[in-house]
């Protein structure tokens, strides 16, 4: 619940409290499809048989960047092992799942051969600096306030189409402008495909 819709839902406590049930009721339906309205604005949660993929989000893109990255919050609330992989995205020519390791002082990343395991009951976060989603030969920077698309696929659950709002260059998390281990303009970053 937002500060506001909590404010306003304080101010229609108090109000409702001289008002019939019946009207009381009412006003509760409108604050709850208010409240909906609201969050259609940020990022949507997806389920796809037992797994659940909550705050999706992507960093903006420099003009002339190649690659993109989007993040989000994998959970597997199944009983068998499903693997994570990336088919397509509107904005890029590919996508793919990559991991991020230092090595020998140097971040590298490269894409998750076979798809990203997700263990039963296990939640697996994509965010900056570590697992990503990475759009590979972008065909338009990413810019702040749109959308990336993107339709991945679970070896057991099925595929489902992604939509990945778009934050600030370097945003750190959805809601955090503050930057610190930006993927893009990377003069220590290497990239194998
Ligand atoms: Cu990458």
């Amino acid at each position: 619940m937002t500060y506001f819709a909590a404010k306003s839902f304080l101010a229609a406590k108090s109000f409702l409290a001289a008002k019939s049930v019946r009207y009381s009721l009412t006003v509760a339906l409108a604050l709850a499809a208010a409240q909906l309205v609201a969050a259609g604005a940020e990022a949507a949660d997806y389920d796809v048989g037992p797994i659940h993929i909550a705050q999706p989000w992507a960093r903006a893109t420099p003009k002339g960047a190649s690659s993109g990255a989007g993040y989000m919050t994998v959970t597997n609330n199944g009983t068998t092992p499903d693997r994570l992989s990336c088919v397509s995205s509107d904005a890029a020519a590919k996508c793919q799942i990559h991991t991020m390791t230092m090595e020998g002082g140097v971040m590298k990343m490269r894409p998750v051969e076979g798809g990203l395991e997700i263990k039963p009951g296990e939640t697996v976060t994509l965010k900056p600096a570590g697992l990503h989603v990475m759009f590979v030969d972008l065909k338009h920077p990413l810019e702040q306030g749109k959308t990336v698309e993107a339709t991945l696929k679970f070896e057991k659950a099925g595929t489902v189409d992604v939509e990945y709002p778009i934050m600030a260059i370097g945003a750190a998390a959805p809601g955090v402008p503050a930057g610190g281990g930006t993927m893009q303009g990377g003069g220590m970053m290497q990239m194998k495909h």
